[in-house]
């Protein structure tokens, strides 16, 4: 990892956690597990904080080489992401891809169909906010495959490398299930490295650092 990187994860961190989109707690994951922590990507709710949200979704894609010939983005939270990485994408790094989303209900009238946007074809990178059990990349998977196109990939804000149903990271688990990298901007690793480094900042506590590090040690994964 070049220390470029280390940077923009931190610089996303920092980001995540003024915008308070990132918050520090006692928060009820869907997995029923207590967490002193959570990401809430509905919460960059400004237009120059959906912005910023898309370069770092941009920069992500850009540095890990993957090749895609579109987006998708999964409806609700989804949609903005995919929105907002298609325009950054455009912006800063001179790509124009076509970008597509699904509605949760089909129309039966007016211009009908599941997915708004591009149609469904070739390589398409999935974007997507936190990653749990994997549940909606499953779904995501089953629009793109039905249209005759193929997922790419999936692009998510932050990894919490938790452990999943089968002892391994769910990131990894949805990666091998599908056979497709599974691209993050941050991680909880860089999380607790950026809180280390910042005992300051916020609402940063040594008691909280203890928190986040005892929760890794009960449900993360070790690289
Ligand atoms: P899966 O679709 O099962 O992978 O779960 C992802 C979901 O977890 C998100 O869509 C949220 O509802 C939720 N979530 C967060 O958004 N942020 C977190 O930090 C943690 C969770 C969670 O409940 O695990």
């Amino acid at each position: 990892m070049t220390a470029h990187r280390q940077e923009y994860r931190q610089d996303f961190v920092r980001f995540a956690i003024e915008a308070g989109v990132l918050r520090f707690g006692d928060f009820a994951l869907k997995s029923g597990r207590r967490s002193p922590y959570f990401f809430n990507a509905g919460l960059f709710s400004t237009g120059a904080g959906l912005a910023r949200l898309g370069q770092f979704y941009a920069c992500a894609l850009a540095e890990s080489g993957l090749e895609v010939d579109m987006l998708f983005g999964p409806a609700y939270k989804g949609i903005p992401l995919a929105a907002a990485t298609a325009i950054a994408l455009a912006e800063h790094h001179g790509r124009d891809l076509p970008y597509a989303f699904n509605r949760k209900e089909a129309k039966d009238h007016g211009e009908g169909g599941q997915i708004v946007g591009s149609p469904l074809k070739g390589r398409v990178l999935v974007i997507d906010d936190v990653i749990t059990a994997g549940t909606s990349v499953r779904e995501s998977v089953e629009l793109i495959e039905g249209a005759g196109a193929r997922l790419a990939g999936v692009l998510i804000a932050l990894d919490r490398r938790e452990r999943g149903t089968a002892g391994v990271a769910a990131t990894d688990e949805v990666a091998a299930r599908h056979g497709v990298p599974v691209i993050s901007i941050a991680s909880l690793d860089e999380l607790i490295d950026f809180m280390r480094q910042h005992p300051g900042h916020g609402d940063f506590t040594p008691e909280l650092l203890g928190l986040m590090e005892t929760y890794r040690e009960q449900y993360g994964v070790t690289e």
